[in-house]
This record gives structure tokens, C-alpha cells and sequence, in this order.
């Protein structure tokens, strides 16, 4: 009788912290032997010149995220976690989204029914608290909380979403009353309404304005703010969606003195600019994201973070709207002004090979720091490690099986997300993830699913270490 359900052989097995040559053997969908010579299986892969590594975990994507005003996001968690499993990602974390006068339960409750039976790989929620009403700061986040939902994100723009800084200081008080993590979208609304306006009165309403509307210096005052939040609450929290120079500085300012201030960036931030919302026509409404991308010298900027530690994590910021689409990029039909352009590009599918090809093959970062930025510092920062995001026994058996050799070029035609475009449709790629494995079963190879929809589980997470305050004051309970 066979000892085991898979034997993955020959292959470099790499982790945030080691390379090494040795087999894996998985049975009961987790990892049970790293070794050589471990016995026989039912079924085995030859990876032999390939690289294994521990799934990617995105820890920051929007699938089937209820939206206002008639626009709808393309990928639903079926499309959106086929695209995530073809790039070599192993588990999602999406959010569920409280709407203003909403219930925060019933924000989760209609998420999972969004999810179960469709997702391939496994995912956690994070969720987005955009109405701290007693009820729900006394009551549901900490019951959320201690069921499995571990981290929420706030805004500080989007007239829908936002919160004011009482109601972010008083949110960031529950988190750390109950051990949770706070994301931040950082950027300052009203300075933003302001630019605007004034750019709309002078008729400046193309997609490249959306840019000009957003400067960075916005980005900077809004992180600073939050950096001071984090310190008057003393409790960690996590900017999301770095873009350049000015938020890096308040991260390091922050960091210097001793803080527990976390940092994420986004391909965007690496492989776009600000010139790519400056395309004919209305095509640069395709790279409309906010913060936006900016310029050549702050992608270097943005490298140095990753290369150096600034940031912890590297995630997708996945935001699905079609271009040619009245719910998507032209609402109701029309190339709107700047203002009406829903938010957010597609990126699950490409992340990981982008990041790869420049990132690693590029000699910027190595490869043990491409596994930590990807896969196994978001598994710890949400609570899903040692389970989610390495390879070691006990683990789940969640793999991608790199040729580090392939060429690809990124065109949308060859994508799996339900999204008419791809930002970096064109880019020449080295390095692809060609097999998938999701607790121990193959779900993608070459690009093609293996897996049906369901095979994804929902991960309840734990309270994520790495949240946890330097207690350093009495922290909100002055
Ligand atoms: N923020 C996100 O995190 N995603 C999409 C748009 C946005 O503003
Ligand atoms: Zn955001
Ligand atoms: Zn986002």
C-alpha cells in the first residue's frame, strides 16, 4: 500500500527563510515529510529544474464587493480565485464591506453566501468597517472579531466609506482592546474633493487628472495622521497601498522611533505611472487606482522598500472593472469625468509573476524575500501561519511549482479573471507558475483548472501575533 497521497520530487523547495533540494510528501491534504527517499505515493509530480514554493496568499483583493450607483465588479469569487490559482496564489482575503447604516453581520453573512461553493482556492475575510456605530464597536466587531475576523480596513476617503478621525481612533481602540489589525487607506478626502473641484471647473476631467487630483503630498499628510493615531492608541496598524517617496518617509520616521507601523505596496506602484492614465481616449481610465501610480524615480523608491524590509507585504489590491462596460470604467455607458471612474485595476493573476521576473530575476530581492513579501508575512500578519503561506510538516500542502525559466508575455487573452483588459498586457515575463496545489490537489496546471469551483474553504484567522501592541501607553483607555 502506498504510503502517501502525492510525492512532490526533485524539486528546489524554497521558504522565507531557505533553499533547499529535497522531496515533499503530502497525505490528509497537508505536508507529512520533507526528505529524500520518503517511500512511494498514489500519484507524484517530477519537479525536476522547477521551483516549489509555498502558495501566494493575496492578502488585499475585491471579489463580488457590492457596489454603489450600478457598477459591479467583474470577478466574482469563482472567476476572481481561478485567475488567483493560474498566478500561482493559494489563498485570497478579500473584504466584506459594511455599508453605511448597515449591519456589519449581515455585511459577513452576505459575503460568505457570495463565496461558498464558488472559490477554488481558500480565503479569509478581512472586513471594511465604514459606519462604527456603538453597537458595532461594542458589540459586533468584537464578536467578529473572536470568530475569525481578525482584521478590518478603514478609509479616510470615499464619501461612502469614510471615516473621521474620532471614528478611526475609536475603531483602532476596539482592535486593540481584542488583538486585531487595522488596514488604512490613507489619503486625505477633503484635499482631494478640493482638487477636484477645481479641476473639473476648468474642465480638466480626463482620466490623467485623477493623478493630479491625488498628489502625493495627500497620501503623506493622510499617512502621518494615521501613524499618530496608531501612537495615541499605542496599537500596530498597516498602510495599505503604498505609492512613493512621501508615505515611504513617514513609514521610516515612524519605524525610527520605534513604532509597529506595517507597509503594503501593489504592482502598480512597481509597473505603472502616472503617464499610463495619459492614453488616447479614454483608455487611461484603465489605470485608474487610487492612490495612482506615479513615477519612474518613486518605482525606485518602492523597490528600495521592498529590498530593504520597509514593506512587510506585496499584495494585488485586485479591484475588477471591465473597460468596456456601463458597470465598469464608463458608468452607464459614458467616458465620464474623472471623479465617476470606479477605483481599481486588475492584478491577482500577474502579481506574482511580475514581482518574480523583475524582483527576483532582476537581482532586486531574492527569492527567500519573494516568498516572505508574497506568501508567508501576510500569512502571519492575518493570522493564517504556520498553516497558510510555508512549507513545512503540518502545513497544508498549498504549492506553486515555478519554471523559473518560461517566458511569458502578459495578454489579457491568456488571463482567467472575468476583466476585458490587463494593465500590463505586452510585458515580457521570466519565470511562471506553472502547477497550483491547494491542500494537497492540483487546481491549476498550465493554465489550465483542475479543481471545481467549491474546492475553496473559508479560514477563520487568528489573532495575528504580529498585531500586538508594544504596550507603550495605556492605549485609548487613558
Ligand atoms: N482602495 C483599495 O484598496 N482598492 C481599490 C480602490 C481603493 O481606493
Ligand atoms: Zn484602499
Ligand atoms: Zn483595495
Amino acid at each position: 500500500m502506498k504510503q502517501f497521497d502525492l510525492l512532490i520530487r526533485n524539486g528546489t523547495v524554497v521558504t522565507a527563510s531557505d533553499t533547499v533540494q529535497c522531496d515533499i510528501a503530502i497525505a490528509g491534504g497537508r505536508i507529512v515529510q520533507l526528505g529524500h527517499d520518503l517511500g512511494s505515493a498514489r500519484e507524484e509530480i517530477d519537479a525536476s529544474g522547477k521551483l516549489v514554493l509555498p502558495g501566494g496568499v493575496d492578502a488585499h483583493c475585491h471579489l463580488d464587493q457590492p457596489m454603489p450607483d450600478g457598477l459591479k465588479m467583474a470577478d466574482d469569487f469563482e472567476s476572481g480565485t481561478i485567475s488567483a490559482a493560474c498566478g500561482g496564489t493559494t489563498t485570497v482575503i478579500p473584504f466584506a464591506a459594511q455599508e453605511k447604516g448597515e449591519s456589519l453581520r449581515a455585511a459577513v453573512a452576505d459575503y460568505h453566501r457570495r463565496a461558498e461553493g464558488r472559490a477554488v482556492v481558500d480565503y479569509a475575510f478581512h472586513l471594511i468597517v465604514s459606519d462604527p456605530t456603538e453597537t458595532v464597536l461594542r458589540d459586533e466587531l468584537p464578536s467578529l472579531i473572536r470568530k475569525g475576523y481578525t482584521s478590518f480596513k478603514v478609509y479616510m476617503t470615499y464619501d461612502d466609506l469614510k471615516l473621521n478621525d474620532r471614528e478611526i481612533l475609536d475603531v483602532l481602540t476596539v482592535a486593540r482592546q481584542e488583538g486585531a489589525l487595522v488596514m488604512i487607506h490613507a489619503e486625505n478626502s477633503d484635499c482631494i474633493a478640493w482638487l477636484t473641484d477645481r479641476l473639473e471647473a476648468e474642465q480638466k476631467t480626463a482620466p490623467r487628472f485623477h493623478a493630479i487630483a491625488r498628489p502625493m503630498a495627500i497620501e503623506r499628510e493622510a499617512t502621518h495622521r494615521a501613524i499618530t493615531f496608531s501612537e495615541l492608541v499605542d496599537v500596530p496598524i498597516l498602510i495599505v497601498h503604498v505609492s512613493g517617496r512621501e508615505a515611504v518617509e513617514q513609514i521610516r520616521w515612524s519605524r525610527a522611533r520605534g513604532m509597529k507601523i506595517f507597509a503594503e505596496t501593489c504592482p502598480q506602484y512597481l509597473f505603472l505611472t502616472a503617464s499610463d492614465l495619459d492614453q488616447p481616449g479614454y483608455h487611461g481610465a484603465k489605470c485608474v487606482c487610487s492612490p495612482p501610480p506615479r513615477d519612474r524615480a518613486n518605482q525606485e523608491v518602492i523597490w528600495d522598500g521592498l529590498a530593504d524590509g520597509l514593506f512587510t507585504i506585496f499584495s494585488s489590491d485586485h479591484a475588477p472593472f471591465r473597460y468596456d462596460d456601463p458597470q465598469g470604467k464608463q458608468p452607464g455607458g459614458q467616458e465620464v469625468p474623472f471623479r465617476y471612474i470606479p477605483n481599481g485595476i486588475p492584478g491577482l493573476e500577474t502579481r506574482l509573476p511580475l514581482l518574480f521576473s523583475e524582483g527576483v530575476g532582476g537581482g532586486r530581492i531574492s527569492l527567500n524575500q519573494f516568498v516572505a513579501l508574497t506568501s508567508t508575512n501576510p500569512a502571519k500578519l492575518y493570522g493564517l501561519h504556520p498553516r497558510k503561506g510555508t512549507i513545512a510538516i503540518g502545513a497544508d500542502a498549498d504549492l506553486a511549482i515555478w519554471d523559473p525559466q518560461r517566458e511569458v508575455v502578459i495578454r489579457n487573452a491568456d488571463l482567467h479573471h472575468a476583466v476585458d483588459y490587463t494593465p500590463y498586457e505586452g510585458t515580457r515575463v521570466k519565470g511562471w507558475p506553472v502547477t497550483t496545489l491547494v491542500r494537497g490537489k492540483v487546481v491549476a496546471h498550465e493554465g489550465k483548472m483542475q479543481a471545481t469551483a467549491g474546492h475553496g474553504e473559508f479560514l477563520p484567522c487568528a489573532l495575528p501575533e504580529m498585531a500586538k501592541p508594544r504596550y507603550r501607553t495605556s492605549g485609548g483607555s487613558l
